[in-house]
């Protein structure tokens, strides 16, 4: 018998740039455009085949973001296009991040509003680069993208 596996799946970033909206859309396939204030980081379970992912969305009032991001696969961070600062945001956290064995994953979010965005494939190419890593373009909104990022993940971490 093959023994369950079970990847722990971090997803991080700034204010408001979608990070629970895009653990459920992959979760539950929903959406919505109300926010509900996250004080404490949450885990979610799906799973992939044999793989059970437990995906964690980390508040950015975390207290013990070392201790959460413990053992975790992979890190999700995340920014919203149509905020520049939350770039910078992401920057800070790769750096953070720098020397953990956690494969990292920059993700765009807010596809949908392309039209307003403040920074697109330059900026997170250079940043996928910097760690050897990927990028992704994501809408939690109309599920763009969604399942092909936690594809990607569970296809190399
Ligand atoms: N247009 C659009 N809006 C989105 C998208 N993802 C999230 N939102 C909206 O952005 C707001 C914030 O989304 P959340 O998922 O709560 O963001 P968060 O990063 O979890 O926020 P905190 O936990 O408070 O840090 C909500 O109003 C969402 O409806 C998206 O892909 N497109
Ligand atoms: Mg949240």
């Amino acid at each position: 018998m093959r023994s369950p596996k079970i990847w722990k799946i971090c997803v991080i970033g700034d204010v408001d740039v979608g990070k629970t909206s895009l653990v459920k859309r992959f979760v539950f396939n929903t959406f919505s455009e109300e926010k509900e204030e996250a004080v404490e980081s949450r885990a979610f379970k799906k799973k992939m085949g044999d793989i059970t992912l437990m995906i964690w969305d980390v508040s950015v009032y975390e207290q013990h973001v070392d201790r959460l991001l413990n053992g975790a696969k992979a890190v999700v961070i995340v920014g919203d296009i149509t905020r520049g600062s939350t770039y910078n945001t992401m920057r800070e956290i790769a750096r953070y991040l720098d020397g953990h064995r956690a494969m990292k994953i920059f993700v765009g979010n807010k596809k949908d509003m392309k039209y307003r965005a403040e920074f697109w494939k330059d900026e997170l190419g250079e940043l996928a680069d910097e760690y050897s890593s990927s990028f992704f373009f994501t809408s939690a909104k109309t599920g763009e993208n969604v399942d092909e990022l936690f594809s990607h993940i569970i296809s190399n971490a």
